[in-house]
């Protein structure tokens, strides 16, 4: 392939200098080439970038057009430019040092008129891409399709009312696994943009539920027909664009796809701003996922708790990231999940630099709560407060009852005969917190 010229002349693949650097273009925490228990730092975190808010984002919002422009945008061929933007983007995944980036089908290729010149142009570029894959060694973390931003799913994709476009929408992920396929793809991802509804009175609740468990039926068969053998994720979100999304938080998913017997095909990707649209922490979205065995991926990012809707900001709250490492790594980690950045550079950051200073601040955030968790772990001060505190379920009558053991008359005569009153003991949750504090600031 031709030496791709320089997008990104004015910055060097980023270093790492250490927590002491005064080098804003160089790492503090992330040094992809450390070896810790045998793995570098690159190979613990599997940092992924996001094409759609690096590479398509452009500033816009409901307010104002674009304010981001890139020089590769200004050709006139859509396909002539989407390879030229794949080459920018190839050369940024190699100097922020991320071994893995992620799309959605539209991001990387322009739609057609009709769904054959689509799919046409996809396999093109798609081919590029995997030619830059080759030549950099970056990978695919996983691929998606955009179900969402057509008009044609202004109503929904699989819980469309119109059967046309639940038809169009399946044609349309069919091609985008299999691309992701071609492209060493390691996990293929569901996010229902606009899989739920906007009032219930021109809405058949029951029947969508039918319908997007349905489709991901039909995407579970043609995996198979196929041999596609990457993880399926479901990306859950309560709500924005819909009012209400059906895989609305992580508990709601794991329901949605037991009631439809498709929970061994699924696990999740936990989105930080999702988390706390749904009213949850980002850490119990972990902990929830984890819980069923269920934990996939991460789309890493931070919303503003003072706004109702996914900022996709890049997250720097050491205290939050930490939190949620530790309930990552003890759930054993990501598997062929990562940490992809779901984030954007906020309308007025519009320098190219930008985009470098917003990745390694959020690799570095992660880097740093991922050194401080295997930390608090490994001193394991916090597992075995937990431990204790239900010590009493692993004797006697404690482990009687988790064993199925005990009924409600044994354990009534229990109480009534033996036990009498239970000494009421400290939850010690700021002795806790003032712990974790310590951690935090040595
Ligand atoms: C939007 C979602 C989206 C998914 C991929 O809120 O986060 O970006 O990650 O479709
Ligand atoms: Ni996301
Ligand atoms: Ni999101």
């Amino acid at each position: 392939m031709k030496k791709a010229r320089a997008h990104f002349p004015t910055v060097p693949v980023i270093p790492y200098e250490g927590p002491g650097t005064d080098n804003p273009l160089a790492f503090r925490h992330y040094n992809p080439d450390e070896v810790i228990d045998g793995r570098t730092m690159a190979d613990h975190l599997r940092f992924s970038i996001a094409y759609w808010h690096a590479f398509r984002g452009v500033g816009a919002d409901p307010f104002g057009p674009g304010t981001i422009v890139r020089p590769w945008e200004a050709g006139r061929d859509p396909v002539g430019v989407a390879k030229v933007r794949l080459e920018a983007a190839f050369e940024f995944f190699q100097k922020i040092r991320a071994p893995f980036y992620c799309f959605h089908d539209r991001d990387i290729a322009p739609e057609g008129k009709t769904l054959a010149e689509s799919n046409r142009i996809l396999d093109q570029v798609a081919g590029h891409a995997h030619a830059l894959q080759k030549t950099t060694g970056v990978k695919l973390l996983w691929g998606t399709a955009n179900l969402f931003s057509n008009p044609r799913y202004m109503c929904g994709a699989a819980t469309n009312p119109d059967a046309h476009v639940f038809a169009y929408a399946a044609a349309q992920a069919k091609q985008a696994m299999e691309v992701t396929q071609r492209l060493g793809g390691e996990n293929y991802v569901f996010w229902g943009g606009r899989e739920g509804y906007e009032t219930l009175l021109n809405t058949d609740l029951k029947r969508e539920q039918e319908h997007l468990a349905r489709f991901l039926h039909l995407a579970v068969a043609h995996a198979k027909t196929i041999g596609f053998k990457g993880q399926f994720l479901i990306e859950p979100k309560p709500k924005e664009p819909t009012k209400h999304q059906y895989d609305f938080d992580v508990a709601s998913g794991i329901a949605f796809l037991r009631t439809f017997g498709l929970e061994k095909h699924f696990k999740f990707n936990i989105e930080t701003n999702h988390a706390t649209l749904a009213g949850h922490t980002f850490q119990h979205e972990i902990e929830v996922a984890a819980a069923a065995g269920m934990l996939g991926s991460i789309d890493a990012n931070a919303g503003d708790l003072l706004l109702g809707w996914d900022t996709d900001q890049f997250n720097t709250d050491v205290r939050e990231l930490t939190l949620a490492m530790i309930s990552i790594l003890r759930a054993g980690g990501l598997g062929s999940g990562g940490f992809n950045f779901d984030a954007k550079l906020r309308r007025p950051s519009i320098d190219p630099e930008d985009l470098f200073h917003a990745h390694i601040g959020g690799m570095d955030a992660y880097a740093l709560a991922f050194k401080l968790a295997r930390r608090i772990l490994a001193e394991g001060k916090f597992e075995t407060f937990v431990r204790e505190r239900y010590a009493s379920f692993d004797t006697g009558f404690g482990r009687d009852i988790e064993r199925g053991k005990a009924d409600f008359r044994s354990l009534e005569k229990l109480v009534l005969t033996k036990l009498g009153e239970p000494q009421p003991r400290s939850g010690r949750q700021e002795y806790l917190e003032n712990l974790l504090l310590a951690y935090l600031h040595r």
